[in-house]
């Protein structure tokens, strides 16, 4: 009979492996569930279980398979911070992003004289003809710089950059709002502050 040796400790590192990708999974596609359930659940926002500034029981999130060590570690781990709990760790909310019409307290802010944009060449006629508009969110979402607007449009298709001129924005009277989680915001782009 063939005997196959291997060796422990790449044994060990092989299942460590195996592990961490599991528990990255769960962690991700859990964080997406909560996103969901936090920014985009009408259903939940019309029957109260979402409060006005955004608030959700933690145990009533609970109930949808997070144990509350799974969603401290959410919560901490998150690569954009997305989530925030309240000073007693009884309600979680997001930080930006929902749909649903809810007001998380953002700050007004004064922004850099440049934010980018990212999209997706496909939305570039549109978006020539009616500027920047929220969509299914509240706020169209700019970035800091070119890397991230980049990986912001690669969710939508083949990336593409528009600059917006936050300076003359600012000086027409436009609001901008910082979330916790450092993303700019503001309700509407006209086309005039857009460079292509
Ligand atoms: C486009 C992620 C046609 C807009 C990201 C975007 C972000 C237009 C899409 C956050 C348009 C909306 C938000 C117009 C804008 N005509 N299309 N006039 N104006 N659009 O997902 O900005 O990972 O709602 O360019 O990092 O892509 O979820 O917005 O392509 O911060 O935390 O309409 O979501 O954050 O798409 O992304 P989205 P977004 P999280």
């Amino acid at each position: 009979m063939l005997k196959i040796f291997i060796c422990p400790i790449y044994f060990l590192s092989l299942q460590y492996k195996i592990n961490k990708n599991m528990k990255d999974n769960i962690l991700v596609n859990k964080g997406k569930q909560l996103a969901l359930m936090l920014r985009h659940d009408k259903d939940a926002f019309a029957k109260g279980k979402i409060d006005n500034n955004g608030w959700r029981d933690v145990a009533e999130i609970m109930t949808f398979g997070f144990t509350q060590d799974l969603l401290d570690e959410i919560v901490s781990s998150n690569n954009k911070k997305r989530f925030e709990y309240n000073s007693d760790k009884t309600k979680l909310r997001a930080r930006q992003g929902h749909s649903i019409p809810v007001d998380v307290e953002l700050k007004e802010t004064t922004p850099p004289d440049i934010l980018y944009h990212g999209t997706a060449t496909r939305f570039v006629d549109s978006i020539k003809d009616k500027g920047l508009i929220p969509g299914t969110r509240l706020y169209v979402h700019l970035s800091i710089d070119e890397e991230t607007a980049v990986n912001v449009g690669s969710r939508h298709g083949k990336p593409y950059i528009i600059k917006v001129d936050c300076k003359q924005m600012v000086q027409d009277g436009y609001k901008f709002y910082l979330s916790n989680n450092n993303v700019w915001l503001t309700k509407f782009v006209p086309v005039k502050y857009l460079t292509f």
